[in-house]
């Protein structure tokens, strides 16, 4: 049975038992909210079931809604009109880094049409991701500033944000390679972009997102740890999140380093690509 079949069901029952909340815990656990925030959330429930008189479990699950909501940290993705937007697209190998500058990009066009977006190939440790990116910017008809593999990340950006300025873009999405020979190498070079960007401090609005895949669960957490922990990140892209209807990460993320959801990445088409909708999630989550 799929996870969110689970918890659904289990607010379906009738009697509001102890039962019912150990149930709940193991749950949500399962579901990546972490544990110590399991068992909190799960004490924080049962205290104001007691408190408020709750004995249904159907307002059980709107109380633990409400709890759950107070966790959610949320920001809107909204483009500055008047400077040129740059964003950089970070995460590990495999998240959908790539895939979600593409999907961003198609999303600002739809949504905000008018001035263009312009694709930076980031990722130049992979010859392939820069050829990903190229077909991806043919799709769309977006212009793609690319180097050879190889190049330095920094200059592919730098010539990016020129370009956009030159052609009245609104908005750089960077690619940035999610590999390298080593740990230390990987931040050094994305602490590298970070400099390259705010050189342009002033001329540009910039922010950093973060992709996570919703099916690595506590892995996700470290990546977490490790990206914010070198170049603050503004907010999330959780990707896969059609691939796992555990959606806890998302709670555990925003609780633990304060960093709210962006959008959502459900499935590999570029419309499949939403807004982060708390409310929407956590139905989602708990049952409507
Ligand atoms: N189902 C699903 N697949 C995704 C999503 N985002 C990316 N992918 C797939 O994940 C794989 C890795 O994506 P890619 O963008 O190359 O990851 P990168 O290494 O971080 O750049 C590709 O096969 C994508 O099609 C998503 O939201 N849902
Ligand atoms: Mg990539």
């Amino acid at each position: 049975m799929k996870f969110s079949e689970r918890i659904k069901m289990l607010f379906r029952r009738n009697l509001l038992t102890d039962e019912v909340f150990e149930d709940l815990a193991d749950l949500l656990i399962e579901g990546d909210i972490g544990a110590s925030l399991a068992f909190e959330l799960v004490e924080a429930l049962k205290s104001s079931c007691r408190k408020e008189g709750i004995s249904t479990t159907e307002d059980a699950k709107k109380k633990l809604k409400e709890l759950l909501r107070h966790h959610i940290k949320t920001a809107k993705f909204e483009l500055a009109p008047d400077r040129l937007n740059v964003v950089l697209m970070l995460g590990v190998n495999g998240v959908g880094k790539t895939t979600s500058c593409a999907k961003l990009a198609s999303w600002v066009q739809k949504t905000r049409p008018g001035r263009p977006v312009v694709l930076a190939a980031g990722d130049t440790f992979r010859a392939a991701a820069i050829e990903q990116l190229k077909i991806h910017g043919e799709r769309l008809g977006v212009r793609v500033v690319a180097q050879q593999h190889g190049a330095d990340p920094g200059a592919v950006l730098w010539d990016a944000i020129d370009a956009a300025r030159t052609g009245n873009a609104q908005l750089v999405i960077a690619d940035t390679a999610g590999r390298m020979h080593t740990r230390a190498d990987l931040l050094k070079e994305l602490e590298k972009l970070d400099r390259v960007v705010k050189q342009k401090a002033g001329e540009v609005d910039y922010r950093k997102l973060l992709v996570l895949d919703a099916t690595t669960g506590q892995n996700a957490m470290r990546q977490a740890e490790i990206f914010h922990g070198a170049v603050n990140v503004d907010g999330v892209v959780m990707t896969k999140y059609d691939s796992t209807s555990k959606g806890g990460m998302i709670i555990a993320v925003s609780r633990q380093f304060g960093l709210p959801t962006l959008f959502l990445g459900t499935g590999e088409k570029y419309e499949n690509f939403v807004p982060f909708d708390p409310e929407a999630y956590l139905d989602d989550f708990v049952g409507e």
